[in-house]
C-alpha cells in the first residue's frame, strides 16, 4: 500500500460531531506523547499533516485524515498527569462514545518500546476487547535503543499486555523503521473491510 496523498479532514471535540463516512476507519491510540502524530506523518509521507508537539496533551480533539483508501483518527492521548478532573472526564466520555458507536476496522495502540506499558494502556486494551475492536500494538521510538534490545523488549511487552509476540510491530518515525509493516496490517484490515459480507461468511 502506497499513500500518495493524505489530507486533513477536521478535528472534532464532540461525538454528535463523529465524522461520517464509507471508507474503512483505522484509528490510532495512545498516552500522550507516545508518538500518535508522528507515526501518523511517517504513514503519510509528510512532515507537518498530524500536529506533533514537544508539550504532552495537545492533541485533545479527535483528528480526522483522508488517506484515499481509509479514513484515519487520530485520537487525543490519555494518562497525562497536568490534566483537570473535568478534562479526564470528557477525554474518557469522548473516547468511550467512539470506542462503542463508530466501526472501527484497526485501531493501532502504541506504547513506547523503552518502558512498560501503563495501567492506562491495560485499561485501553481492555475496552478493545470489551467491544470486540480490531487492534495491533505498535511499540515507538525504537530510534531509543540498541538494535539488539529491541527483539526482546518486544517480547517483553507482549507479554505484559498479554498479546501474542507478533502483534507488537516496532516502530521509529525517526528513521522510518516499521512502516512497511504497519502499512501492510493497515492494508489487510481494509481489504477485510471492503469484502463484501456474504464472501466472509462462505469462506
Ligand atoms: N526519537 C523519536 N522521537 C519520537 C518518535 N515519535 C515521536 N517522537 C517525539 O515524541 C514527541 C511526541 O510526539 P507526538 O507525535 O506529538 O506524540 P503524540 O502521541 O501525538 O502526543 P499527543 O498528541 O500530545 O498525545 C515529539 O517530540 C516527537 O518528535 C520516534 O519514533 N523517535
Ligand atoms: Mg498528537
Amino acid at each position: 500500500m502506497k499513500i500518495t496523498n493524505a489530507t486533513f479532514i477536521t478535528s472534532v471535540a464532540s461525538s454528535k460531531n463523529f465524522y461520517k463516512t464509507d471508507k474503512p476507519i483505522i484509528a490510532v491510540a495512545g498516552k500522550s506523547n507516545v508518538g500518535k502524530s508522528s507515526l501518523i506523518n511517517m504513514l503519510a509521507n509528510q512532515k507537518k499533516l498530524a500536529k506533533t508537539s514537544v508539550t504532552p496533551g495537545r492533541t485533545r480533539l479527535i483528528n480526522y485524515f483522508d488517506f484515499g483508501e481509509f479514513v484515519l483518527a487520530d485520537l487525543p492521548g490519555y494518562g497525562f498527569a497536568k490534566v483537570s478532573k473535568e478534562e479526564k472526564k470528557k477525554w474518557g466520555e469522548l473516547m468511550e462514545e467512539f470506542l462503542r458507536t463508530q466501526k472501527i476496522d484497526l485501531l493501532i495502540s502504541l506504547v513506547d518500546i523503552r518502558h512498560d506499558p501503563t495501567a492506562d494502556d491495560v485499561t485501553m486494551i481492555n475496552y478493545l476487547y470489551h467491544y470486540a475492536i480490531p487492534f495491533v500494538l505498535v511499540a515507538t521510538k525504537a530510534d531509543k535503543l540498541g538494535k539488539t534490545k529491541i527483539k526482546p523488549r518486544l517480547k517483553e511487552i507482549a507479554t505484559f499486555l498479554r498479546v501474542g509476540v507478533g502483534d507488537v510491530t516496532a516502530t521509529s518515525s525517526e528513521t522510518g523503521f516499521g512502516k512497511q509493516e504497519v502499512l501492510s496490517l493497515i492494508e489487510q484490515a481494509v481489504t477485510l473491510s471492503n469484502l463484501p459480507q456474504e464472501e466472509i461468511e462462505e469462506e
